[in-house]
């Protein structure tokens, strides 16, 4: 069977990526590893578990030398919102981490994944069905740091082999684990919001659309695209991914179809718009589709009743 390392293995996308590659490869195949423990209640703490910071790489090599991992999974990173409130550390994470990973995939001959994001894109991108291969000329620090990271993972795959494979998200929705620090966040808290409140302020406008995708497809889509056959595969840049676009009204409208009285207000952060501002509209996932067929299942509706389903029973679960 299959051995993953994951960092970040406590963020947003981690937390949903072990409890699945744990269902699928076994626990006792799936390392989890982050900068702080798992809280007391944490279902990561059902499995293997070791504490790293991703600047270290003698540890990152130590655990690996330990646990024998075939893949790694490298999800430790500061979203787009935080990495703009302090550009010097996230280069020293984002592109630090980074580079510790992909040495430790090559020295130890390790299959590797990282994320990078529509944020790679930037105001000269061209805004609508914006291809895989295009301009990239970020204005944001986690925009430079993604840029940046995939060229790395293609450089250490043509230059020292590496099996390195890469997705730009979108934003993620879940309502498992809540994000920090990202500008697509608000499409998670208007749901939280809406059950607590039955009213959200936004701090994206109204009208500014962004790619987003329910985390369950971001998760399949991670899997399919980690067991795809090497020689299907012709990009080596990370392939687009996206489930649906919209803008906040168009999700505020989703809810009021379960939540009739849901308001909308809007106190625009300008921080985040600006970073918003300077991403696409609306990217094109035909790449993605073609090469290793990924098939997202939820549109804007059926992720809005998986939703709501899933802050209620957390909401009741936290009242007990
Ligand atoms: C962010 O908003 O920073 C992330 C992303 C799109 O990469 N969710």
């Amino acid at each position: 069977m299959k051995r993953i390392m994951i960092t970040g293995a406590l963020g947003q996308i981690g937390t949903e990526l072990v409890l699945k590659c744990r269902e699928i490869y076994g626990t006792e195949n799936v390392l989890a590893t982050d900068i702080r423990e798992p809280e007391a209640d944490s279902p990561i703490k059902e499995g293997p578990f070791e504490i790293l910071d991703v600047t270290d790489i003698e540890r990152m090599k130590e655990i690996v030398s330990e646990f024998k991992p075939d893949a790694m999974m490298h999800m430790a990173a500061l979203l787009s919102a935080t990495a703009e409130k302090n550009p010097q550390l996230a280069w020293n994470i984002n592109m630090g981490g980074l580079v510790n990973a992909l040495e430790t995939a090559r020295e130890y001959d390790l299959q590797f994944f990282t994320p990078s994001s529509i944020g790679a894109f930037g105001p000269t991108t061209p805004k609508k069905d914006t291809p895989a291969l295009t301009i990239q000329r970020p204005t944001s620090m986690y925009g430079v740091n993604k840029v940046s990271g995939e060229l790395l993972c293609e450089y250490y795959h043509t230059k020292f082999g590496v099996d390195t494979r890469s997705v730009r998200f979108p934003g993620l929705i879940s309502y498992v684990k809540e994000p920090g620090g990202g500008t697509t966040d608000y499409a998670v808290e208007i749901y939280f919001e809406a059950v607590r409140k039955g009213e959200y302020t936004s701090f994206i406008d109204k009208g500014t659309y962004m790619d987003m995708m329910f985390m369950d497809d971001a998760i399949d889509a991670i899997i399919k695209l980690m067991e795809a056959p090497e020689d299907e595969l012709k990009h080596r840049c990370a392939f687009n991914l996206s489930g649906m676009s919209f803008e906040p009204e168009e999700i505020a409208a989703s809810i009021q179809k379960h939540i009739p009285d849901f308001k909308l207000s809007y106190d625009v952060d300008p921080v985040r718009q600006g970073i918003a501002d300077s991403w696409p509209d609306a990217i094109d996932t035909s790449c993605s589709r073609d090469e290793w067929g990924f098939a997202p299942k939820y549109d804007l509706d059926k992720m809005t009743e998986a939703m709501l389903n899933g802050v209620r029973e957390k909401e009741a679960a936290a009242q007990k």
